[in-house]
């Protein structure tokens, strides 16, 4: 029967159908069509959270018939696909993006007016999915974008938290988080495949011994059980292609239900599943700190059993040979939260399906790659073994074995010495022991990457520095990107026509092109276009500040913004230093050629962060002072912008004339954010960090405000016995500065309130922030020297547009695809 029914109907005659058409008529008519059939309402009871779901499902189902195009192709050619495995993905809001890489965003919006309905509204109402912290997360989404633009087949995995990033809201100034009820009025662009579904196992025990054949056989007795479902979500790549971000939910298992439930036991039987559904109810809202919580460990084998599992299933279903698996599938570790992978699929290469160890440990380090995100020692993953063993006890002897065979080898094979296999066996065992998860990634991948130049060649000489030495063909880097669709195109439609408007849009999918405005950043009247539009942004996010916030700032003021998780290492306080300096310096009569002024923060604490929330404190004690005092408040203006996600982050980077980058030399990976303000027209106050490093080799020296201590003299500094104290006694503006944080006049006469912060910054200055302190002010004199001069600032800002191609993440994801995964695009016919 089913051959039948799949005889029958013909993709093609579906898809040109003329209700699934891109004309405004037939948008109109599918509108209605989901409106009544989809959600059962008539257009005078719809609310707008009704008219906005019936307009997503508009969407997804123009989405499925570009998809089912690209899912034909993929299994026609027989291509290998790309497996992303992630524990986070920012997506941002769908549906504007959706509408432009379909390109229908025009007759949508003339279709809804013409029913009565502002396009817009529907578009702000959208909650966007908060399924990650923030630059991996949001990172994990932009290489999303590019597979599916690309025509890469591609399947990203993950956790479906049902609560996301916490929402934060500013209460007298500190941070308070609320619950991020995302899916509380449904989730369109979802379906669920409830066939598609697999068992997850936790704890109990393990049983060694021969089978029925007599052969020798590993069972895992399981102390408990939950199932994980998958939820898809299309996305639609520029033009067309597509891919799937495939998201598993856990639930129970219904069998053990009815047990419980047979025995009478109704509130066992509930309580069984409140405990099963619980592994995918809360994301960690830790940028990068891990802290070794037994439900954040079984998260993580939750999704990656399930992934690993799908992986197995799509590959035999087509027919295939297992031990072909890696001929067929590059699967990328997005950091270690994915890591126990490794070990997963070696238990079931030979525990479940037989393959012998060494056969599938060929496999299992040909398929995976590993990508290091940090080298923050409190965010290199570690699990205690007692933990680790309760939860998989299967997995920690697989661990030892591997373990073994490794450490036997650099013994035997090259000759390490105690001290050096103590440093790089999977544990540690320097006091409590733990599984090192860099480790178990390093050793059970053919590849590992950095995310910057810089960020690679440390991983090389520090964290992983025994390993490239051992393996110096396994390390590479591949420089993040970020999508110029979401980025430029949709986040700042009038700056992506005028470009167009001069240099044509080929830019959109190959932003090299960019290069081409080169000749136009000395042209006064396209200098005049440009800084029209950064106004009228400006403008834009002015009106939203004030709607979020009560603040009113100048449009015409200098938009100078710092937005990114709070963190010591990013020093949002050295900012503040900054601030005070200006405020303090104003006050005295001095600076008269200061430029007015409006500082912007954005970013969200980890709730158990105690100084990163004091410095939200700070900050916002900062603005009320300064916005308050007549005396300067037209000169300068200070905000803290609450709730950084992806939907407000658009309306910053289009608004912002300078992106602070500011992080201690060494610390940032490689930053993303950075990226983001300068294909907007953004200058760039930096550290040489990260990817800074490589922006101002792109945009020029001339075309980037550079300040502070390189790596090199990061490392002599801490070598000679750093002594901030020594800076603070000898710079007496830096002293005042510092003083005044303590002098109650920020904390109506509270002297002892950000006591911590300057004592912090006084004797210990882990981020060396007095170190930079005057480099940091000198360099904002350049910056407001260079204000006053706008074609001046006009044409470096249309210079770094112009010189930011490399940034894309279709770069990125070609990168990995030619150096790492191996794979080439598909052919749609
Ligand atoms: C972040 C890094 O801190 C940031 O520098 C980088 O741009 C981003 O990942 C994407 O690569 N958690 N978040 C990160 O690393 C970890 C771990």
């Amino acid at each position: 029967d089913e051959k039948k029914f799949s005889d029958k109907i013909n993709i093609a005659s579906t898809s040109g159908s003329s209700r699934i058409s891109h004309s405004k008529e037939a948008i109109k008519a599918s509108f209605l069509d989901s409106l009544f059939y989809g959600i059962g309402r008539v257009p005078a009871l719809a609310t707008p959270n009704d008219r906005y779901t019936a307009l997503a499902l508009t969407i997804r189902d123009r989405i499925f018939q570009q998809f089912i195009l690209t899912t034909e192709s993929i299994s026609k050619q027989d291509a290998r696909a790309v497996a992303y495995l992630s524990a986070e993905y920012l997506p941002g809001p769908h549906l504007a993006n959706n509408l432009l890489n379909l390109e229908i965003t025009a007759q949508t919006r003339e279709a809804m007016e013409e029913l009565g309905i502002e396009l817009d509204d529907l578009i702000a109402i959208e909650e966007e999915p908060g399924l990650g912290n923030g630059g991996l997360g949001r990172l994990a989404s932009c290489y999303l974008d590019s597979l599916a633009t690309l025509g890469i087949p591609a399947i990203a995995y993950g956790i479906r938290y049902e609560f996301g990033i916490f929402d934060q809201v500013i209460k007298d100034g500190w941070q308070v988080e609320l619950t991020d009820k995302w899916l509380h009025y449904g989730n369109p662009w979802e379906v669920v495949r409830p066939e598609i579904a697999y068992e997850v196992k936790f704890g109990g025990r393990t049983e060694h011994g021969a089978d029925s054949n007599g052969k020798f056989q590993v069972t895992w007795v399981p102390g408990s059980e939950v199932k994980g479902t998958a939820y898809d979500t299309p996305i639609l790549g520029y033009k067309g292609n597509g891919a799937v971000l495939r998201l598993w939910r856990a639930e129970a298992i219904e069998s053990f239900d009815f047990a419980a439930f047979n025995l009478g036991d109704y509130y066992r039987a509930v309580e069984a599943k409140m405990l099963s559904e619980n592994i995918t109810k809360v994301l960690y809202p830790n940028d990068q700190a891990q802290g070794g919580k037994e439900l954040r460990l079984k998260q993580q084998y939750f999704f990656v059993t399930c992934s690993l599992q799908d992986i197995i299933r799509l590959h035999l279903i087509q027919g295939r040979n297992l031990e072909r698996l890696h001929e067929k599938f590059a699967i990328q570790l997005n950091d270690t939260h994915p890591a126990i992978a490794i070990a997963e699929l070696m238990r079931l290469l030979v525990d479940v399906h037989q393959l012998d160890w060494a056969k599938a440990w060929h496999i299992t380090q040909n398929c995976f790659a590993y990508t290091n995100h940090t080298l923050l020692p409190e965010a290199l993953e570690k699990w205690s073994i007692p933990l680790f063993e309760k939860v998989l006890p299967r997995h920690l002897e697989i661990i030892y074995e591997i373990n073994h065979r490794f450490l036997e080898e650099i013994r035997h094979q090259h000759s390490y010495n105690n001290a050096q296999i103590a440093g790089m066996s999977i544990i540690d065992e320097s006091g409590e022991r733990y599984i090192r998860m860099a480790h178990l990634a390093t050793i059970g991948s053919h590849s590992v990457n950095g995310v910057s130049a810089m960020h690679s060649e440390l991983l090389k000489k520090e964290v992983l520095h025994d390993f490239a030495g051992l393996w110096p063909d396994k390390f590479c880097n591949v420089t993040n990107g970020i999508t110029p669709r979401r980025f430029l195109y949709l986040s700042n439609t009038p700056l992506a026509e005028l470009i167009s408007s001069y240099i044509g849009n080929g830019w959109i999918t190959d932003l090299d092109q960019l290069r081409k405005l080169e000749p136009y950043a000395d042209d006064v009247s396209f200098q005049n276009s440009w800084m029209e539009i950064k106004l009228n942004n400006k403008q834009h996010l002015a009106a939203l500040l004030q709607k979020q916030t009560g603040i009113e700032i100048d449009p015409a003021m200098l938009f100078d913004i710092q937005a990114k998780r709070i963190h010591e290492y990013k020093r949002q306080h050295l900012k503040v230093l900054h601030i005070l300096s200006v405020y303090l310096r104003l006050k005295k009569g001095e600076l008269i050629n200061f430029s007015p002024s409006a500082f912007i923060f954005a970013g969200k604490a980890a709730p158990g962060y105690i100084m990163a929330k004091l410095l939200i404190k700070l900050i916002n004690s900062v603005a009320d002072l300064v916005n308050q005092d007549t005396e300067v408040n037209d000169k300068m203006k200070v905000v803290f912008m609450p709730d950084f996600n992806v939907k407000n982050a658009q309306n910053l980077y289009p608004a912002a004339d300078l992106s602070e980058q500011i992080s201690m030399a060494g610390m940032e990976a490689s930053g993303t954010g950075n990226m983001k303000f300068s294909l907007n027209g953004a200058l760039t106050i930096g550290t040489l960090d990260g990817a800074n490093v490589e922006i101002r080799q792109e945009v020029g020296e001339d075309n980037f405000f550079l300040f502070g201590l390189s790596v090199e003299q990061v490392q002599a500094n801490k070598t000679a016995g750093y002594q901030p104290y020594d800076i603070y006694q000898q710079n007496q503006h830096l002293r005042e500065v510092l003083d005044f944080i303590v002098s109650g006049a920020l904390s109506q006469g509270d002297t002892q309130l950000f006591r911590p912060l300057y004592e912090n910054l006084l004797y210990q200055d882990p981020f060396m922030l007095l170190a930079d302190y005057q480099s940091y002010i000198d360099c904002q004199e350049q910056v407001h020297e260079l204000w006053r001069e706008p074609k001046e600032w006009a044409r470096k800002s249309i210079l770094n547009v112009a010189r930011m191609g490399k940034f894309s993440s279709d770069r990125s994801i070609r990168d990995y695809s030619d150096l790492i995964w191996k794979v080439t695009p598909i052919n749609k016919k």
